[in-house]
Parts: C-alpha cells; sequence; structure tokens
C-alpha cells in the first residue's frame, strides 16, 4: 500500500448510483436503490442534536425518512430482533481503510424497536442539500439519542438477524464504547467525563453545555429502556 493522503481519494467515492442490499429476516430482500428507499417527494426535515461520545455536539437539519417506514415495507420476519448495518469498504477508492485501524467496514447495530423508533432516521440530506460525502452520502442513519458512532454512514448493507449485531468502536474497545451508546451524562467515559459537552457553532464564548440524558429525547426514547441497568449496558 502507497503512503498518500486517503483525502486525496475522498473524491472518488462512487455514490451514484448506490443501492442498498437489504435482506436477512425479511419478506423482501433485494437491492433497492437510494431513490426508491428515500424518494425526494418524501423526505422530511428533522432537526435533531448529535452528541458525539468525545463531547461536542451540534444540531443539524437533516433531511431522510424515517427507518422503521423502509423496513415495513420490506417486511420483517418475526424471528428479526436486531438490525445490523454495514458500510462501503472499496480499497481501489478509499486505500486509507486498509490500514491496521479499519480493515473491514464500519458497522453498527440497533435492537429492532430502536430501529422502529420514529425519531430513528435514513438521512439522504442536510441544510436542505444532498448528503455531502463527508457526512456520509448518500445515505446514511441518524438516532439522535445515542452518540454519533451509532449513525452509521455511506450505509450498503442492512440485516434483519436474531443476533446483537457487531458494532466497530464496541470491537475496537468494549469497555468504552457499548451496544447501545445512549447519550447519558451520569455514565462516564473511562477518561472523560459525559457530563457536559461543547457545541459546534454555539459561538467561541458560550462555554460548555450540560449534557442531558438520552440527549434530550428522553420523553420520547426513555420507555424503551425500562427496567434496564444503564451503567451495565451503556
Ligand atoms: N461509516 C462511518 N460512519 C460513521 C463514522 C465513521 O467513521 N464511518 N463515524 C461516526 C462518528 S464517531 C460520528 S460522531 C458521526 C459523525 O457524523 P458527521 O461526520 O456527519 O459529523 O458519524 C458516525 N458514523
Ligand atoms: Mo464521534
Amino acid at each position: 500500500m502507497e503512503k498518500t493522503d486517503p483525502a486525496a481519494y475522498a473524491s472518488k467515492l462512487t455514490t451514484d448510483p448506490w443501492s442498498i442490499e437489504i435482506g436477512g429476516m425479511v419478506d423482501r430482500p433485494g437491492n433497492y436503490d437510494v431513490a426508491d428507499i428515500a424518494p425526494d417527494n418524501a423526505l422530511e426535515e428533522r432537526i435533531y442534536r448529535l452528541r458525539c461520545v468525545e463531547a461536542w455536539s451540534m444540531v443539524i437539519p437533516w433531511l431522510g425518512v424515517p427507518l422503521s417506514g423502509v423496513l415495513k415495507k420490506i417486511g420483517v420476519q418475526p424471528s428479526a430482533k436486531y438490525v445490523a448495518f454495514e458500510t462501503l469498504t472499496r480499497p481501489a477508492e478509499m486505500p486509507g481503510l486498509s490500514s491496521p485501524f479499519m480493515s473491514w467496514p464500519y458497522r453498527e447495530g440497533l435492537r429492532l424497536d430502536e430501529a422502529m423508533h420514529p425519531l430513528t432516521l435514513l438521512a439522504t440530506g442536510l441544510y436542505d442539500q444532498p448528503m455531502p460525502k463527508q457526512n456520509g452520502a448518500p445515505i446514511r442513519l441518524v438516532v439522535p439519542w445515542k452518540y454519533g458512532f451509532k449513525s452509521i454512514k455511506s450505509i450498503i448493507r442492512i440485516t434483519l438477524t436474531d443476533k446483537q449485531p457487531v458494532s466497530t468502536w464496541n470491537v475496537l474497545q468494549a469497555s468504552e464504547y457499548g451496544f447501545y451508546a445512549n447519550v447519558n451524562p451520569q455514565v462516564d467515559h473511562p477518561r472523560w467525563s459525559q457530563a457536559s459537552e461543547r457545541r459546534i457553532g454555539a459561538g467561541l464564548f458560550a462555554g460548555r453545555q450540560e449534557t442531558q440524558m438520552f440527549n434530550g429525547y428522553g420523553d420520547e426514547v426513555a420507555g424503551l429502556y425500562a427496567g434496564m441497568d444503564l451503567k451495565t449496558y451503556y
């Protein structure tokens, strides 16, 4: 492998045409075009907070469709309990991905009820524009009550399964990045506090903001985790 700056290759990533392979425990598996999954006339704008696990946050107006609607059309079989997501690895176009840090595709997963929650979005744009490549063109997940790493970019595969899916950050460092990764100011990362965050775009003198439980979406999503110890399932 040549030591070339991966940024030089970013523009080579082809995102059009793009289809997602949807399979596993579904009634209608197949390759679905992004234009069919999220047609322009179905796009909704959703203004969400995005809280990175590394204690920065941003407010972003996404354009997208609820994941639940897509899954309903594909037909989820009763045996399915989780949804697994996978990103493209194209060594010819993104040579940096053949480095030891990421020798396999970025992967994420949700429990089925999290995937079906009305806040969970498949986004194809932001700020009223098509999704920029660095933000996950042409289609990405947005799960606003979870740390940003759950919101996997540039999805090529969605698989319905009965086993908890592999998630990239969890595999890299399970003690630091859990499968659930719900934003929680009471459960610190081993190396830093999660009680506050730096809001990007809030201005130089805005100071840090207090992080909210479930990133402020507790009224909508706390019920998904009723009875669960969120220190154990972080
Ligand atoms: N495929 C893929 N998705 C990804 C990542 C990544 O490296 N690869 N990074 C994650 C992390 S850590 C965050 S905080 C968000 C950031 O989204 P943004 O780049 O649009 O700000 O994307 C997430 N999704
Ligand atoms: Mo992140």
